[in-house]
Parts: C-alpha cells; structure tokens; sequence
C-alpha cells in the first residue's frame, strides 16, 4: 500500500483559483477520473479528476480556498499497482500514457484549418465548427440552444457538449442567424465538425472570423494533447467556455458532476437555482430540489405547466406587451388550482345539462323563509334533493378505489357545496344530509359559508364529502361544466333560474326553469345514469312532496 499525492494540476495561466465545490471528504473511496473538487476563475470552471483510484486521506482544502498550480489537495491511498501506474506517483504531472497516446494521433489528424470558424464562400457568413476539445473525440450534445433561422449573440452558446469528465459550452464566434444547423441531440461530436451556418452582415461576419479562429481558450496544458510524450495529467476539465463561465442565456450554469447528477434523477437543472458562486448549480441544490419537490404538495405552478408529461406553456415576458404588475397568488388559490387541475387531468369528465323546473319550489320556497323568518336559498333544496337522488343511485355516492379495481360505496351522505371567497374557492362539507331537514341544512350551509368568507373553515369541515354541489344561480349564467371534485364521481352545477315559455301540450305557459349541469367521471357512471340522475333530480326539484314518498 503507497499513498498518491494529489495535487492540481496545471492550472495555465491562472492563479489562486477558488475551490468552489469540494466533492469528496477524508475517507471517501474514489475512482480514477471521479473529480475530487471544482476550481473556478474569472474565465473557466476546472474540475480536478482524481489520478488512481484509493481512499483519500489527508484531505488539505476547502471551499473557497484559493489554489495554484501544484497545490496539494489530499493523498490517496490504495494498492498503488492498481490504483496508479508507477510514474503516475508523480503528483499531477503523473503521465497518462493511455490519453497522451490517444491524444497525440488525435491531434495529428486534425487539420488546424477545420477547427476555426471559417468564412463561407458567400461571405457574410460564418461557419460554425467544434473547437479544440482536448483529447475528447465523439463527445455527445446534450443540450441544444439554437434551432435554424434564430438570431444569436456573439458568445451566446450554441450547445453543450459533455464527455465522461466535462461539460463545454461552444459560444458563437459572432452575432449572426443561424442557418443549415447540423448537428442535434445526442450526435457524437469531435474537433472541426460542422455545427451550423452564422449568416450575418459581412462585416460583422468577417471580424469575427479572428476571434473565432482559435478554439476556446482550454486550461490544461495543450501539451498534454500535443506531446506524444507523457504529459502532465490528469488534466483539469474545462466546463464552461472561456467566453460563458457563468450562467448563460437559458443554459443552467453547473458542472459536470452537478449534471450527471441531475440526469440521474430526471431532474431539469434550468429549475434549480444554484446557490454557488455566481449561481452555479452545485449538487446540494439539486438535492434540496428534489427534497423540496418530494415534500410539497403539487402547487400550482407545477400543475399549471408540465403536468403528466404535458408539455409546459412556455414561459413569456408579459411586460414586452405593456405594463404589468405581479400579484402573489393566496394560498387556498394555490391549493385549489392543483388539486382542480389533478381533477380535471384524471377524470375523464362528460357534462350532463338539464333544466328544472322550480316555479312551485321557488313559491314555497318564499312562503317558508317569510313563514319561518329564515333566509332561505335555494341551495339546501336542492341539496336535499341530491341527497335522495344519491340514494336512489349510489354509484354517484361512490369513489374508485386507489388500484382502480373497485367501486367503494358509501353508506353516509356528506355534500360539499363551492363557496366562492375573496382568497379562491373553498367547497365545505355539510354531513349527513339525509338525517337533516332543509331548514337545518340551510343554517348549516350559512354558517359554513361565512366561515369560508372569514377564511376560518377547518380542514375537517372540507373532507369526506361524497358529491358536490356548484351554485352560480346567485350570479347568472346558463349552464357550465364544474370539474369533478375527486375522488367523488360526480358534481352538479346550478345556475341562474330563468323565467322561461314551456309547452305544457296545449300551450305555453311560464315556467321559472333552473339550469342543471351534472359532470361525472365517466369510467364509474355511464351517460345514461347520469341523465337518469339529472331526470330524478328536476322531478324532484319541481315537487318537493316526493321527497316524503
Ligand atoms: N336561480 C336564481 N336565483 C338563485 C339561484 C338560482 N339557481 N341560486 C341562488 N339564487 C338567489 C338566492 O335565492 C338569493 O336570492 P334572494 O336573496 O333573493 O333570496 C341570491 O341568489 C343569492 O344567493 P346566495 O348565493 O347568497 O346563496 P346560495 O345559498 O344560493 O349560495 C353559496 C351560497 C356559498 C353557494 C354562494 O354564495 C357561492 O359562493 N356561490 C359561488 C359558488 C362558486 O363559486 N362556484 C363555482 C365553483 S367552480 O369554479
């Protein structure tokens, strides 16, 4: 067993470089190639690989300390047969035969002239080809930030490129609109391929044709891809272009190893805010994206873009179009908007629309309430209604089961009614409607209504309702589709009453006719249950006394 030491390699012409993430700790187990921590200067991110595999010890750094080239980091311990080969205990300059080998041909093959950007024959347009890369060949584009006839800055960066080890951005050499784009998606890119097209005026086309020439400045010694001979390694790995270290455009600004880790976990790293330096995404972020996104309930915002593989609307500045104001949304709105948009994505919903009608119902309905000096709606009418319609077809008075193989019926009665506050909808549950007469169902239905309005409901006073009732009647309106409260099958919309000509078989004759819209979740009910449901109701709703049969 020997030790290794580590130290950072060459470094060029950069000096006291911050360590920004340190991504080991004494006592880790490494591999070779796993990078052991991230330096980042003014102009590019470097990831130091470790050069065997071993155990570190001895660890020297930390974050933020500022390191140079042959600082010591830490050891490594392990079977130095295997974990490095004898001249590669030579601290950071250990040779990597195999890469510099590699390397060397690789060099030789590539023609200098294909690897600028080199004016088209046209002029006034630029083409676009990979830079230096080192000695990665076949590299894969993971991201592609320009699509054919889009307009880009100079340094805007076109796509990035990840190998095992590091991540390049390839900025544009020049402002210009991209034609005849090449390359997509996972395409295997090396030195001097086409990437596309700058068309621009040929001034602008033909100046940066210096600029674009040399590939992006790279950090590790370009001996180590020139020389056949051993050269220091392992290389730090550039990750971000010279002309973009730090966020760019739309490109989230992280390293290699943050990425690879972001992918793993299917996590999108343009959502994560970073919280290192210059907002680099470090892994913690990732982490704590995750943590955040496991724990939180759906809010709306993540139900309102990107739900169930939906494609998200994309995102617009508002304020390109004229003044805007940005007004945080009340929490019940939040909750109510995800748990309506679950709705309406997981039940498939058919709108059943009917009138009944409620000229007599509305006569007693007066009648009482100045009889019985009660302010009395039309709601716990109709919710008493509902309630016997419910037991006359009780697979309205149902939920699926989770594992959708069952219906669970229930033998209790709660409806919850929408009740319309300053801070969103909120929908209370009245219980056991079918013990309670309308004139307790109407105290009940006050009573839970102002506490909505105060903002003052309990969580159990919204739970465990079997139906839902929807009443704009007091606003207007026809007919509407409400979204299925789930898990329960079905809700009945009401809107506004409307005096209106009947055919009663031999003439016309005005009838107060109120507007019913029954949604229900089609894979429990059928439609033609749910006209069943909606015929029961209007006769009942037109006389009342069948309730008392
Ligand atoms: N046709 C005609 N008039 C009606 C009616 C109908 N279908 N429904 C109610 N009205 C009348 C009431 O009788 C009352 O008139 P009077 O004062 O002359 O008696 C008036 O409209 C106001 O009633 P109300 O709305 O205060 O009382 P309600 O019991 O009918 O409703 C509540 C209570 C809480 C349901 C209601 O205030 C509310 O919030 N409605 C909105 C629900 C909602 O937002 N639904 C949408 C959900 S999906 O986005």
């Amino acid at each position: 067993m020997a030790n290794i030491d580590v130290k950072v390699p060459d470094i060029g012409d950069s000096h006291d470089v911050p360590v920004i993430e340190l991504l080991v700790k004494d006592g880790d187990a490494v591999e070779k190639d796993q990078p052991l921590l991230v330096l980042e200067s003014d102009k590019a991110t470097m990831e130091v690989p470790a050069p065997a595999a071993g155990i570190v010890r001895g660890l020297q750094v930390k974050v933020g300390d500022k390191l140079n080239t042959g600082s010591a980091i830490c050891q490594l311990e392990g079977d130095v047969a295997a974990a490095a080969p004898k001249a590669e205990a030579k601290p950071a300059t250990a040779p990597e035969k195999k890469v510099a080998a590699d390397a060397a041909p690789a060099k030789k093959s590539e023609a200098p002239a294909a690897v600028p950007a080199t004016p088209a024959k046209g002029g006034g347009s630029l083409e676009v080809r990979i830079p230096d890369l080192g000695d990665s060949k076949d590299v894969p584009v993971i991201e592609l930030l320009i699509a054919d006839g889009d307009s880009v800055e100079k340094d805007q960066p076109l796509l990035v490129l990840e190998s095992d080890k590091a991540t390049m951005e390839v900025p544009a050499p020049a402002a210009g609109t991209v034609r005849a784009l090449k390359v997509k998606l996972g395409d295997k890119l090396s030195k001097g391929d086409l990437v596309c097209t700058l068309e621009g005026d040929g001034g602008a086309a033909t100046e940066a044709k210096a600029e674009a020439a040399p590939a992006p400045k790279r950090t590790e010694p370009e001996v180590a891809a020139e020389s056949p001979k051993p050269a220091p390694a392992p290389a730090p790995q550039k990750i971000a272009a010279e002309a973009a270290p730090t966020k760019t455009g739309d490109v989230p600004y992280a390293g290699p190893a943050t990425r690879q880790f972001a992918r793993k976990l299917g996590v999108d790293l343009a959502q994560v805010k970073g919280s290192g330096p210059r907002g680099r995404i470090v892994i913690e972020d990732v982490q704590a994206f995750v943590k955040a996104r496991l724990s939180a309930a759906p809010t709306a915002a993540a139900t309102t873009t990107g739900g169930a593989g939906i494609p998200p609307i994309p995102a617009q500045d508002f304020s390109l179009y004229g003044e805007i104001e940005n007004k945080p949304l009340a929490r019940i709105r939040k909750i109510s908007a995800a748990h309506l948009h679950r709705s309406w994505l997981n039940v498939p919903h058919v709108t059943q629309n009917d009138e009944a009608d409620i000229t007599e119902l509305e006569a007693f309905r007066k009648a009482q309430g100045e009889e019985l000096n009660l302010k009395l709606t039309l709601l716990p009418f109709i919710m008493k209604a509902v309630g016997a319609v419910l037991k006359q077809y009780p697979e309205f008075n149902s939920s699926l089961s989770a594992d959708g193989e069952s219906l669970v019926m229930k033998k209790y009665c709660h409806i919850g009614f929408a009740a319309d506050t300053p801070n969103g909808l909120v929908v209370p549950v009245v219980r056991d409607v079918w013990s309670k007469g309308i004139v307790q169902l109407s105290n009940e239905c006050g009573e839970l209504a102002k506490k909505a309005r105060d903002g003052k409901l309990k969580p159990d006073e919204m739970r465990g309702g079997c139906f839902s009732i929807s009443s704009l009647g007091g606003i207007g309106g026809s007919h509407f589709t409400p979204i299925v409260n789930a898990p329960e099958v079905a809700i009945l919309g009401v809107s506004r009453s409307q005096m209106k000509p009947v055919w009663n078989g031999k003439e016309f004759v005005p009838r107060l006719m109120c507007p019913l819209s029954l949604s229900y979740d089609h894979r429990v009910i059928d439609g033609a249950a749910a006209a069943r449901f909606v015929v029961s109701l209007g006769k009942l709703m037109a006389d009342m006394r069948r309730l008392a049969l």
